[in-house]
């Protein structure tokens, strides 16, 4: 399988659960041009990362994704035991990360998105700034007691990870998040994390 990741961005998340699988897998870094390269909108005509090629098949979108991964490695627990129940409680914060989390960065990512005038980007920065704070709110309120987001560690938690990543380059106020804060720790400790961040050359 191979994967196709920027930086730091939510495809480091796939890099990461695919380190965690302990199987081989090929990755390559793209560059923003390489993205919108008519070889690669082959692979995925959004061109984004993240994208997988395992053979023939050919997947974007990150919950997709993850849910692959965890699917063809069972033993790697990423969607938790083999449970209906464990797989949906890592679904749920998978999606929160995906759904809701992510997305909320989009007006910091690009403002002029969301309003032509740039006078207008710092209301538009200042009202994406104290959502993202009411959803880590929840996320630090979810891991009171509980180590990783779904209560077992899951394809959830290296996503959580990349946003708090995000977090800290666009100045969202985690101050309290005490939780939180632990999480990022614990995952920066992590042998397969430190060395994803290496390969992306993030360390
Ligand atoms: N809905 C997509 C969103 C993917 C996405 O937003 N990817 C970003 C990086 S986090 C991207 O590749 N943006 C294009 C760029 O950086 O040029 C998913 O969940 O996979």
């Amino acid at each position: 399988m191979k994967l196709y990741t920027k930086p730091g961005a939510c495809s480091t998340a796939d890099h990461i659960a695919l380190q965690w699988t302990g199987k081989p897998y090929e990755f390559e870094v793209m560059t923003r041009e390489a993205l919108k390269s008519p070889p690669y909108l082959a692979i995925n005509a959004a061109g984004s990362v993240p994208a997988i090629v395992d053979g023939e098949f050919k997947l974007s979108q990150n919950a997709a994704i993850l849910g692959y991964i965890a699917d063809l490695h069972p033993d790697a627990h990423l969607a938790g035991d083999g449970s209906a129940q464990q797989r949906a409680e890592a679904t749920r914060w998978l999606a929160f990360v995906n759904a809701d989390l992510h997305p909320a960065f989009v007006p910091l990512f690009n403002p002029a998105a969301f309003h032509p005038d740039e006078r207008q980007h710092d209301a538009i920065k200042a009202a994406a700034r104290k959502r993202l704070r009411g959803l880590f709110e929840r996320a630090e309120k979810q891991l009171e007691g509980r180590q990783w987001l779904a209560g077992f560690r899951s394809f959830a938690d290296p996503y959580l990870y990349i946003t708090l990543r995000w977090a800290g380059a666009f100045d969202i106020d985690l101050i309290g998040f005490e939780n939180l804060a632990a999480f990022k720790q614990r995952m920066e400790a992590d042998a397969g994390v430190q060395a994803v961040l290496k390969a992306e050359g993030l360390d």
